[in-house]
């Protein structure tokens, strides 16, 4: 098994070829199934195999393949980062084949620990699927779940896939080769490999380069992230960045090939917008034989509530349209005409927390070469202008962040193109985060021609008041969010300077 996997590796590694990534692009174009938001059922495809296991094709199965050969003694499929946002027990559902005419059993392990015998009733022939439920306790964050065929088993039942209730809630997925709006590749050299059949990876497939400073970066919406990958005895270290702020070394050597590990986790980050850049140190551990680095799948740690464009309502000539590459394969488009909107009802605010600025993210996209502007609604009040900055395309969405003064409850939210506004702006979804900030705009006794906000405080970004630390990034952290509050820049770079000897 082994042999094979390090077969396929090795053709990976001489099909280096000189194919630029826009030659992999045309030729392989962007999965649109890779952006499993919402997904709460595991492919036993995506999984780790070992033993006699196997990947087959079958076009009865779930996304098309299952794992099937689970004959020897040691067999098995393990899926790894099932995750869910609480620990407690969960009942999961196995969807299986067994040609044979009696029922065939496994063992079911969960993060390593064998908690049941799972029993597969035959199902008449291979091609025909059942679904068998087991109950098994999971804790917070990733859990692994393998099906194993133990010496007390009988061989064979193939399995197609396990479905997880409530871990959508947690983290979401995207495989490191999807729609091209979450990845950018860094590699001027074209030296970044695209493996397409790299068994044992998420969705099969894997980029890897050795060459210093090559990277991907993934852009998420959440409070957490992790990067997964493999570890093996010739995979170096990388240096990872959030936001552009140094994360340190990450260390992926190890003895024995293993794939789909958490090689970088980050959690409690501030609601929002988030970038992390995984980069090819030049560095390795000294046991290691070579630099190399995989990226396999990404994971964010959603956060806030999310209401889609086209669970909305919409009118003046705003129309759902479909779009592989929408969050929930769909958005609002043509908001062309004055007075065309969308508008998202019931946007609640959490009961404990009750009325604030909140911070609204919206993503879209802006085919068109330059921004184009609408105006956004808070229970029935025109409250802003929003700047959509061009996306490159239609189908390319980014996201923006403003923040909205919401009541205790439910309120309405609006995104309307006025006679100010310029046509265009597909919008697909917007996220309200589940607390408010602490800033807040205030009502001064004398009118002022800016915005004044208070409770700003920079040590709130990491801003260091000793000194001792750069804080640079910090500072301009605080000055984005003052921005995104509604002060003019002036403004912020004035209430940065009265607020800094706090
Ligand atoms: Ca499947
Ligand atoms: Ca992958
Ligand atoms: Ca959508």
């Amino acid at each position: 098994m082994g042999k094979i996997r390090s077969g396929l590796r090795k053709y990976a590694w001489s099909a280096a070829l000189a194919l630029g990534l826009g030659a992999l692009w045309l030729a392989a174009g962007p999965s649109g199934s890779a952006y499993a938001a919402g997904d709460v059922t595991y492919q036993a495809e995506n999984g780790v195999i070992g033993g006699t296991a196997s990947v087959t094709a079958d076009s009865n199965a779930s996304a098309g393949y299952k794992v099937g050969n689970l004959n020897d003694v040691g067999s098995y499929v393990q899926l790894n980062n099932v995750s869910v946002a609480n620990a407690g027990t969960y009942t999961i559902t196995i969807r299986y084949s067994n040609g044979y005419p009696d029922t065939r059993t496994k063992s079911l392990y969960v993060n390593g620990v064998d908690v049941a015998t799972v029993s597969f009733p035959a199902t008449g022939n291979w091609n025909i699927y059942s679904t068998v439920t087991a109950s098994v306790t999971l804790t917070e964050g990733s859990n692994t779940i393998k099906i194993q065929r133990d010496s007390a088993d009988s061989p064979a039942s193939d399995i197609d896939s396990i479905y997880v209730p409530g871990a959508t809630s947690a983290w979401t997925i995207v495989n490191n080769y999807g729609p091209y709006y979450y990845i950018n590749y860094i590699s001027p050299g074209g030296t970044i490999v695209y493996d397409g059949g790299a068994t044992g990876y998420y969705n099969n497939d894997v980029q890897f380069s050795e060459t210093t400073n090559d990277a991907i970066e993934y852009t998420f919406h959440g409070t957490g992230v992790r990067w997964i990958g493999a570890k093996n005895n010739n995979h170096g270290m990388a240096n990872v960045y959030i936001d552009g702020v140094s994360q340190g070394l990450v260390d992926t050597y190890g003895p024995v090939w293993e794939k789909q590990l958490v090689l970088f986790e980050k959690r409690n980050l501030p609601e929002g917008v988030h970038t992390l850049k995984v980069a090819v140190s030049g560095t390795k551990n000294a046991a290691s034989t070579g630099n190399a680095i995989d990226w396999d799948a990404f994971e964010s740690l959603q956060s806030g509530t999310k209401y889609e464009a086209e669970s909305g309502t919409v009118g003046g000539g705003a129309a759902t349209v479909s779009d592989t590459y929408a969050s929930g394969g769909s958005k609002v488009g043509t908001l062309n005409s004055d007075g065309a909107y969308v508008q998202f009802a019931s946007v609640n605010t959490p009961s404990t927390t009750g009325a604030g600025y909140y911070d609204l993210t919206i993503r879209y996209s802006n085919g068109y070469p330059d921004t184009r502007t609408k105006s956004l609604y808070v229970n029935g009040t025109k409250v802003m202008s929003v700047a959509f900055p061009a996306t490159g395309n239609w189908n390319i969405y980014k996201e923006v962040k403003v923040a909205v003064q919401l009541n205790a409850g439910s309120n309405t939210i609006k995104i309307q193109k006025d006679s100010a506004d310029a046509g265009g702006t597909d919008i697909d979804r917007i996220y309200v985060a589940t607390t408010p900030r602490k800033t807040k705009v205030v009502t001064p006794t004398y009118a002022t021609e800016d915005v004044v906000i208070s409770d700003f405080d920079v040590t709130d970004y990491g801003a260091d008041k000793t000194g001792a630390a750069d804080s640079t990034v910090a500072v301009q952290k605080a000055l984005d969010d003052c921005f995104v509050m509604g002060a003019a820049p002036s403004g912020c770079r004035r209430a940065r300077t009265r607020s800094a000897p706090r």
